[in-house]
């Protein structure tokens, strides 16, 4: 079965949407179908914080309610125009109905109807799709894909700053990847361990453990030394080795938020040039088991990526998120001008199912890694856990592994391994 495969269609008899709360208190969409078996599938659209200028848009309402950010005219863009559109017809792939969706919106990147609306829809009718065939949703992704299932190396993020935390701490995420787990119920033991080894030290030193907006702790810290000197003290004091090849390190410092232009970054109260940036990331990966840095330059600085991916000459993974908003265009282009080797896959960022899809597929097509994402604003959706099972890129972010929103994937990840203990677990090397 390929994304445009005949031999399953669905059809939809309801397609309703309501606002609910994400996990920051704001509301997002909730969509709920139901197929003429009487099946009933829902889904929910996530939100970013700290957002690339290039992600598709959602539809937002202003005015007072929310601070502005209700989302009751994208739930009546659903029940008005996107339900007459697709309820009752016959549709015989995803890739199927994402076109009408986006032929409907009639914008390139769904500011009309409002991503946050269609994305929610995709995956909804993902989920028909998979019931129809009688597959669950990792198979079908994997099937929809061509790929070959594998279960991911978690990535906890378990202390942060930049948007997601009121520190002065500039690097958004720093995260914990069991990649030398022999299972991902043992990837998320070690993970769950470290951070609770981690609260311990932060509570001595700091006398408190208050959370940012994905589940990590936010102390009073400011530079990232003082960070991943923690981190590497909390793996030892959990009982495991730091290293990048059993529990390593992962950087998102999401660069956007310190940039001050003309190649400039100001981090700590440092203003560093590109090259003293490139210089600064070295030293760090000299020093701490770091496996992965994300966003380490900014999305309007392509010489700083390439000159960062010219100096660590593939001894890292260096994964574009805003950089390439899960565009396979950007992504292409990107791979071209040598900007990095691995990119960040987070399905609101482009809008459909479908062309998150293509992204992976662009992305492997150029021979580079990928890394399935939440957002910083949750729900208790689990759609990103079958993605990343079903594309089998190996890598997942969920955010820590604490608070129900970023927990529901990983439980997710372990029920699937239950369900499949014969999938491979680990990096797709
Ligand atoms: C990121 C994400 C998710 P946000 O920068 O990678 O961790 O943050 O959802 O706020 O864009
Ligand atoms: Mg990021």
């Amino acid at each position: 079965m390929s994304a445009d495969s005949p031999s399953a269609p669905i059809v939809l008899t309801a397609l309703t949407a309501r606002p609910i709360l994400d996990s920051r208190g704001y509301p997002t969409v909730e969509v709920s179908a139901v197929l003429d078996d009487g099946t009933r599938v829902r889904a929910a659209a996530p939100a970013g914080a700290s957002t690339g200028a290039h992600e598709a848009v959602e539809r937002r309402d202003g005015g007072e309610a929310y601070s502005g950010r209700g989302v009751d005219a994208a739930v009546a863009g659903v029940e008005r125009e996107i339900a007459p559109a697709l309820v009752g017809s016959a549709w015989a792939s995803i890739t199927e109905v994402d076109r009408a969706l986006r032929d409907l919106d009639g914008t390139h990147d769904y500011r009309r109807l409002g991503a946050n609306a269609v994305v929610a829809v995709s995956i909804a009718a993902s989920r028909a799709f998979a019931h129809v065939a009688g597959l669950s949703l990792h198979t079908w992704i994997a099937a929809a894909s061509g790929s070959s299932e594998r279960l991911p190396v978690p990535h906890f993020n378990v202390l942060n700053g930049g948007a997601h935390a009121a520190n002065a701490l500039d690097f958004q995420e720093f995260m914990i990847a069991p990649v030398g787990a022999p299972d991902e119920a043992a990837a998320v033991r070690i993970g769950a361990e470290v951070y609770h080894a981690l609260a311990a030290l932060i509570r001595q030193r700091y006398g408190t453990a208050g959370l940012g907006d994905e589940g990590g702790f936010a102390p009073p810290v400011e530079h990232p030394r003082t960070v991943l000197d923690l981190l590497v003290e909390a793996i030892g004091d959990a009982g495991y080795r730091p290293g990048r090849d059993t529990v390593a390190i992962a950087l998102d410092p999401a660069a956007n938020y310190f940039y001050r232009g003309a190649g400039r970054y100001e981090t700590g109260g440092t203003l560093r040039d590109r090259a003293q940036m490139v210089d600064f990331y070295l030293e760090l990966f000299d020093e701490y088991p770091i496996r992965s840095l994300e966003d380490g330059f900014a999305e309007d600085d392509p010489e700083g990526w390439v000159a960062m991916a010219t100096a660590a000459a593939g001894r890292w993974q260096l994964v574009g998120d805003d950089l390439y908003v899960t565009d396979p265009e950007r992504i292409e282009r990107g791979a071209a001008a040598g900007l990095s080797n691995a990119v960040l896959i987070k399905p609101n960022q482009i809008g459909t199912v479908s062309q998150t899809l293509a992204a992976i597929a662009a992305a492997r097509d150029c021979g580079m890694s990928c890394m399935v994402s939440h957002r910083s604003g949750e729900t208790m959706d689990t759609f990103i856990a079958d993605l990343v099972v079903g594309t089998g890129v190996g890598q997942i972010k969920s955010g820590a592994p604490a608070r129900g929103e970023r927990v529901a994937k990983y439980n997710r990840l372990m029920e699937i391994e239950r369900d499949h203990p014969e999938l491979p677990y680990g990096l797709d090397r």
